[in-house]
């Protein structure tokens, strides 16, 4: 969305920040500071149990506030019960246990995600968010490989499935109204929540990996159940703490960090419909309450925040305001989902007073290693293993016989072992834990081929141990892309891009940029005779891909050099191209020359 304020804009932003000047804060809740943990009576005592089963302790509790109002963690729970009844209905399911059929949902950042996310693991099913922004054919995809049996939507959604589902024949279920803004009643008799959740799927997330369409990574009830509470402890989550969510909710970041956790602990989530940087700083800076004291995101909008504030924040008596506010008011802010630049770090620290916090993840495994909450956090390092994660790294093992990989280091919470003659050897990341996921869904192969032979995932990171820390140096391939925080594999967009019926010859490759992290770039040939301008290709991709995918820059040239075997060394591209621009690919991940499917 834009961000060209107008006068009336800046002059609401200083009303707000005159407003947040004169009330008297509350008790700071400080960085660092440990509040005890809010540890409310589970209502269910298997300890796999989902989120949904802590609600009703937190009663009037406000679990969250967006664009309709305030919600507490009751309404949460009735309004989804209902909902869960209905999907049972509709599917007539005996015992109202869906016995993990996929319930795929697409809502909006508000609470009829939150109680369509609930509704689908009440009745038993597997949550598969859905995201707005992908195109149909993308939603269509989604549906069908998860062989959702049903899929429920927000109001403003049903126009844009209705034709997806008829296409699909599955069922397509609104949300009601009520869910938005009435006070929910208790339905009937309680609830008693008998299933033995340890083991049933509860999420479907796609990603996109380096050959293939995306796969759904499949997450037991176990699996949430650990990063959200290695998240808690570490980060000290607590009932009084109140995070602003701007991320979109079909990834890890933006449904587990910044969503399940605080309604884990009884705390309140503010909920943005999408990120806007202007919407940011005002919640950040206001008077509103609650008010907010954690806030987490992609370097990408932390790089967007301080564009906002170069542009609008010139004033030095502003500028110190914003600082006294951030440090006085907020105790914690993370960046992960992608490589964090030192001098986003660093201008945030001067903005705000705050040293980000950062921390590494993935799809599959959830969170795995963090800096640490109170204690120094070392800028370009991600810290050390959460509560339950062991991580190794590994490197090929050149000899036939024995391990078929050579162990450089093999770290937990409490300490890493470095094996002698290693020191400092970079080499893949390796996590397992209760958090790694169960399967990619459907795909036994590539579930198989994603572990080491002894049961370790396989990140496709290559990282090193170092000073205490575990750094992340980059991708082993060089086709997966991470643009805004988004995973891109550059042989899909490829893929698409050769259908185009002007493209001969196509490499994607991702450029570093200060803003994006990467941009995706696509190296074309074109047929004799036609012409193709950037313009046209976005639009004619945007209605396959999802925006983020679609190439940011188009490069036509007269051909793309292949080798021997006719593959294209996507490292020498760039380096051809962007001669000045490459001090984001990070020295040591080994990518050999990337097959590249050739033109029809
Ligand atoms: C969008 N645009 C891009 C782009 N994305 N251009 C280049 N590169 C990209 N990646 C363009 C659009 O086409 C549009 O152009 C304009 O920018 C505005 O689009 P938008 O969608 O409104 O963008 P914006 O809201 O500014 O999005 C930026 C963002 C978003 C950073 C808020 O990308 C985002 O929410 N990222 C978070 C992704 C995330 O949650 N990742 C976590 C994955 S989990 P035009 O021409 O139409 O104006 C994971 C594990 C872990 O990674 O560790 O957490
Ligand atoms: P996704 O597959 O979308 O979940 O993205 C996971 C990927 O994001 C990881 O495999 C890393 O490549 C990248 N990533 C996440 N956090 C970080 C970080 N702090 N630094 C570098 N890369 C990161």
């Amino acid at each position: 969305m834009s961000i060209g304020v107008t006068l009336g804009h800046l002059a609401m932003s200083f009303w707000r920040l005159r407003c947040a000047v004169a009330s008297r804060w509350p008790t700071p809740l400080r960085r660092g500071g440990s509040s005890p943990l809010h540890t409310a009576p589970a209502a269910c005592p298997d300890k796999s149990a989902p989120v949904f089963t802590r609600a009703l302790a937190f009663g009037d509790r406000i679990a969250l506030v967006d664009q309709y109002g305030h919600h507490t963690y009751k309404d949460l729970y009735y309004h989804s019960l209902r909902l869960s009844q209905e999907v049972c209905r509709l599917r007539e399911c005996t015992g109202g246990d869906l016995q993990e059929e996929r319930v795929s949902f697409l809502c909006s950042n508000d609470v009829s995600y939150v109680v369509a996310q609930w509704a689908s693991w009440m009745s038993g099913g597997i949550a598969v968010p859905l995201y707005k922004k992908h195109p149909p054919a993308e939603l269509e995809y989604f549906i069908r490989d998860s062989r959702s049996s049903v899929v429920l939507a927000g109001q403003e959604y049903m126009e844009l499935l209705r034709p997806v589902v008829k296409k699909l024949g599955v069922p397509l279920l609104p949300l009601s109204s009520t869910v938005y803004g009435a006070a929910a009643e208790e339905p009937g008799e309680g609830k008693v929540w008998e299933q033995n959740w340890r083991d049933r799927g509860a999420m479907i997330m796609y990603t996109s990996g380096t050959t293939g369409r995306p796969k759904g990574v499949l997450s037991t009830h176990h699996n949430i159940r650990a990063m959200v509470t290695g998240l808690v402890h570490k980060w000290a989550w607590s009932k009084h703490d109140v995070i602003l969510h701007v991320l979109p909710l079909h990834h890890v970041h933006g449904v587990v960090n910044k969503l399940l956790c605080p309604l884990w602990v009884g705390a309140t989530c503010v909920m943005l419909p999408e990120f806007n940087a202007q919407l940011v700083w005002e919640k950040l800076l206001g008077c509103e309450t609650p008010r907010i004291n954690v806030f987490m995101a992609v370097p990408t909008i932390y790089a967007k925040l301080m564009d906002y504030y170069d542009r609008h924040f010139t004033q030095p008596h502003v500028q110190d305001f914003v600082r006294a506010v951030c440090e006085e008011r907020i105790r914690l802010m993370v960046s992960g989902s992608a490589a964090l630049p030192l001098p986003v770090l660093e201008k945030w620290q001067s903005i705000t007073g705050h040293t980000l916090l950062e921390r590494y993840g993935m799809t599959e495994i959830g969170m795995a290693l963090s800096n640490p909450l109170t204690t120094v956090r070392v800028p370009g390092s991600v810290g050390t293993p959460l509560p339950g994660v062991e991580v190794r790294i590994v490197s090929e093992n050149p000899k036939k016989e024995g391990c078929p990989y050579v162990l450089h280091a093999e770290g937990n919470e409490k300490e890493t072992q470095v094996t002698p003659g290693f020191k400092e050897k970079e080499g893949e990341l390796l996590v397992r834990g209760p958090s790694v996921f169960r399967e990619y869904w459907d795909k036994p192969e590539e579930t198989r081929q994603a572990f080491t032979w002894d049961g370790w995932f396989k990140t496709g990171d290559t990282a090193v141990f170092k000073d205490g820390m575990y750094w992340i140096r980059g991708r082993t391939s060089v086709d997966i892309i991470k643009s805004g925080g988004y995973k891109i594999s550059a042989l899909e967009v490829e893929r698409l891009l050769l259908t185009h019926p002007s493209i001969t010859d196509v490499a994607v490759i991702g450029v570093p940029d200060m803003t994006w992290g990467q941009r995706v770039t696509a190296v074309v040939t074109l047929q004799e005779g036609h012409s193709l301008s950037h313009r046209e290709l976005k639009e004619w991709a945007r209605g396959f891909l999802a925006p983020y995918a679609v190439p940011s820059e188009l490069l036509l040239v007269d051909e793309i050099p292949r080798n021997q075997m006719g593959k294209i060394n996507k490292r020498d591209l760039l380096r051809q191209f962007y001669p000045s621009n490459q001090g984001d690919l990070r020295p040591g991940a080994s990518e050999p020359d990337s097959p590249l499917p050739r033109a029809p």
